[in-house]
C-alpha cells in the first residue's frame, strides 16, 4: 500500500499533483504538507504543517503516517531565488538533503524531486539542449537544482534510494498561480485575456522558452514514478519537453480565441535569467526509457485553459 507525503503541496505543481494522487490512491493515503497553514486546501484531506528544513518534523510526519513515498516539491523558484539567494540555497538544498536522508534511514520505496531547465546556463546549446551537455547555471535556483541532481544520483548509487526526477520547463496551468518564476508570464497572460485586460510582459519580444501544459506535466511525473525501476536509467534528472514559444507566439495563440488581447513589453531582471536558459529541449532519454510523449500543443493548451478560466471567472 502506498502512503504518500507531498511537500510544497499548495504550490502551483503541488496542488495539481496532490489532487491527482488523491484520486489515484485514495484521500486517506495522501498527506499534503506545506509551510502555509492558512491555505484553503489545508482543509481538504490530511494536512501537516511542514518547513522542509526541519528534519525532525519531517521524520515525525513520516513516522506518524507510515509514509512510503515522498513527492518533495517545496522550493524557491528562479526569480525569487535571485532576491533571496541564501534562503533559496537553504530551502532547495537542505530540504532535499532532509528528504533523501529520511528515505535512506527509513528505507522508503520512492522519492520524487523536481529539477528544472534552470540547470542549464549560457554555455549550454540553446536549441534541442541534450540530456548530457555543458551546464554552468548562473542563477542560485539553477545552481541548487544542479547540485540537487548530483545529490540524488549519489543517494541512488551509494545507498540505493529510488529517487526519480524530471527537469521541468515552464509549467502552465489554470488551477493555481505560480510564484517567483521566470516563466510565470505564460500563466498570467491567460488570466488577463479572460478578464479582458491588457497584458504587460516582463520578457522581451523573441524570448523563446521551453514550456509545458500542467496536465502533461502531472501525467508525465506520475508515469515516471510508476515505471519499473530498471527502466530508470537517468538518476540525476530527465530532460522533459513539450512545447516552446516566444511571448508573441503565445499571444497569437490566445488571440485566436480572444482577438482583442493586447500585449506590451517591459523586460526586467527576469529577461537575463530567460536568456541564460535553453529555448528548446531534447527529451529523447525520457521517451526511450519510460515512454514519455506529450499531448498538448500550444493551441490545444490555450483552448483548454481559456475554457476552464471562463468557467471560474464567469
Ligand atoms: C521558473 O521559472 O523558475 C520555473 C522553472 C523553469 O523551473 N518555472
Amino acid at each position: 500500500m502506498n502512503r504518500i507525503l507531498i511537500t510544497g503541496a499548495f504550490g502551483q505543481l503541488g496542488s495539481e499533483i496532490t489532487d491527482e494522487l488523491r484520486t489515484k490512491y485514495g484521500e486517506s493515503n495522501v498527506v499534503a504538507s506545506d509551510i502555509s497553514k492558512d491555505h484553503p486546501k489545508a482543509k481538504e484531506g490530511i494536512f501537516e504543517y511542514l518547513d522542509v528544513t526541519d528534519a525532525e518534523r519531517l521524520e515525525e510526519i513520516v513516522e506518524k503516517h507510515g509514509i512510503t513515498q515522498i513527492y518533495h516539491l517545496a522550493a524557491l523558484l528562479s526569480s525569487v531565488g535571485e532576491s533571496k539567494p541564501q534562503m533559496a540555497w537553504d530551502i532547495n538544498m537542505n530540504g532535499l538533503v532532509n528528504v533523501l536522508e529520511i528515505a535512506r534511514k527509513r528505507n522508503l520505496d520512492k522519492v520524487y524531486w523536481p529539477s528544472s531547465i534552470a540547470v542549464f546556463g549560457p554555455d549550454s546549446p540553446k536549441q534541442d539542449t541534450p540530456q548530457n551537455t555543458i551546464m554552468n547555471p548562473t542563477t542560485m535556483y539553477g545552481i541548487s537544482k544542479l547540485a540537487g541532481e548530483k545529490l540524488c544520483e549519489y543517494y541512488h548509487a551509494k545507498f540505493g534510494v529510488d529517487v526519480r526526477s524530471i527537469r521541468y520547463p515552464g509549467l502552465i496551468g489554470w488551477k493555481a498561480l505560480p510564484g517567483g518564476g521566470t516563466t510565470d508570464y505564460a500563466v498570467d497572460i491567460y488570466h488577463k485575456a479572460v478578464n479582458n485586460e491588457p497584458f504587460e510582459c516582463f520578457l522581451a519580444k523573441g524570448t523563446a522558452l521551453p514550456m509545458m501544459y500542467m496536465d502533461d506535466a502531472v501525467r508525465g511525473t506520475i508515469e515516471l514514478m510508476e515505471a519499473p525501476a530498471e527502466k530508470i536509467k537517468v538518476r540525476t534528472s530527465y530532460n522533459f519537453s513539450a512545447i516552446s514559444f516566444t511571448p508573441e507566439e503565445i499571444l497569437a495563440s490566445i488571440q485566436k480565441i480572444v482577438p482583442e488581447l493586447e500585449m506590451t513589453h517591459n523586460p526586467d531582471h527576469r529577461q537575463g535569467i530567460a536568456e541564460s536558459w535553453p529555448q528548446s529541449i531534447a527529451d529523447d532519454h525520457a521517451r526511450k526509457d519510460w515512454g514519455w510523449t506529450p499531448e498538448f500543443d500550444l493551441d490545444r493548451m490555450s483552448e483548454d485553459i481559456i475554457k476552464n478560466l471562463r468557467e471560474i471567472y464567469y
